[in-house]
């Protein structure tokens, strides 16, 4: 996979020099090149950023620029790499503002050749850069939460890590993914329960019984309780939105424990809360 990254900043993408992306651009799974957005800047002091129009607090960065950046990078896919097999990368812009990032769209990401990301500072991008290449290369503006940051190099690294682990043999395991909390149908959505390591007892602390006994049914039911415990505790929503023929009886009457009823529908609700669409 190919991936750019445009920013004013790049010494804060120095991260994806380290651990698992890292080792994925070292074994050539993952080809990543960042860009200093000023290096298509023209004037004495690397303008990239304007008053808005309209008035308003803050800075808009200018569509010069990143239309040269884009413009340069699109032509650089290379006699082998992914231009050459007719491939258009995905141009995945950071916003607030965007569709909320998911493993979903994590897995959708990393089935495509070729991203190109866009952090932005100030108040973000000129519109205009985003619809100009939105005629030419699939957009997908992208917030990674509902929180403001300053800017968009940080969601770029998490995106870029969620990408690359489900890379081809990039991760040890593949069956690592199978498992991961939010993996598509995995644990039918649910959070991943806790995990033990040795020493079997630390500080006076144990290890769950269960774990130790060396029946797989037994041990299986177990983390799946916890999971569902998890879940309730920490994301009730995900219980509630729950389809109810992705749990078995044993789910039912765990979730039954929790103080969760099962509505006409089948669907899970706690008495006396609303029902969150
Ligand atoms: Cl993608 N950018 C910024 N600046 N803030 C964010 C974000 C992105 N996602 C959540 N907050």
């Amino acid at each position: 996979m190919r991936i750019d990254v445009v920013t004013i900043f790049p010494e804060y993408l120095e991260p994806l020099n380290v651990s698992l992306v890292g080792k994925a651009r070292a074994r050539g799974q993952l080809d990543v090149r960042v860009h200093d957005l000023r290096s298509w800047t023209h004037d004495r002091h690397h303008t990239v950023d304007d008053t808005p129009y309209g008035g308003g607090p803050g800075m808009v960065m200018k569509p010069e620029p990143w239309g040269e950046a884009l413009d340069h990078i699109l032509t650089t896919g290379g006699d082998d790499g992914p231009e050459a097999a007719g491939e258009r990368p995905v141009l995945v812009v950071p916003t607030p503002s965007g569709e909320p990032f998911t493993q979903e769209l994590a897995v959708e990401l990393s089935e495509r050749p070729w991203l190109v990301f866009t952090p932005a500072r100030y108040e973000g991008i000129d519109r205009r850069v985003i619809e100009e290449y939105g005629e030419r290369l699939d957009v997908r503006e992208v917030s990674i939460g509902d929180y403001v940051l300053a800017g968009g190099e940080a969601p770029v690294l998490v995106m870029v890590e969620a990408v690359a682990r489900l890379l081809p043999g990039v991760l040890g395991n593949a069956e690592s993914h199978r498992d991961d909390s939010f993996a598509p149908g995995a644990m039918a959505d649910l959070l991943e329960g806790p995990v033990f390591t040795k020493p079997p007892e630390w500080r006076g602390r144990g290890i769950p019984e269960v774990l130790l006994s060396g029946h797989h049914g037994r041990i299986a039911r177990w983390r799946r309780d916890q999971a569902l415990a998890r879940t309730s505790a920490n994301r009730p929503d995900l219980i509630a939105r729950c389809d109810p023929a992705a749990l078995d009886k044993r789910d039912r009457a765990t979730l039954a424990e929790l103080g969760w009823q099962q509505g006409t529908d089948g669907r899970f609700g706690r008495p006396g809360e609303a029902v969150e669409e």
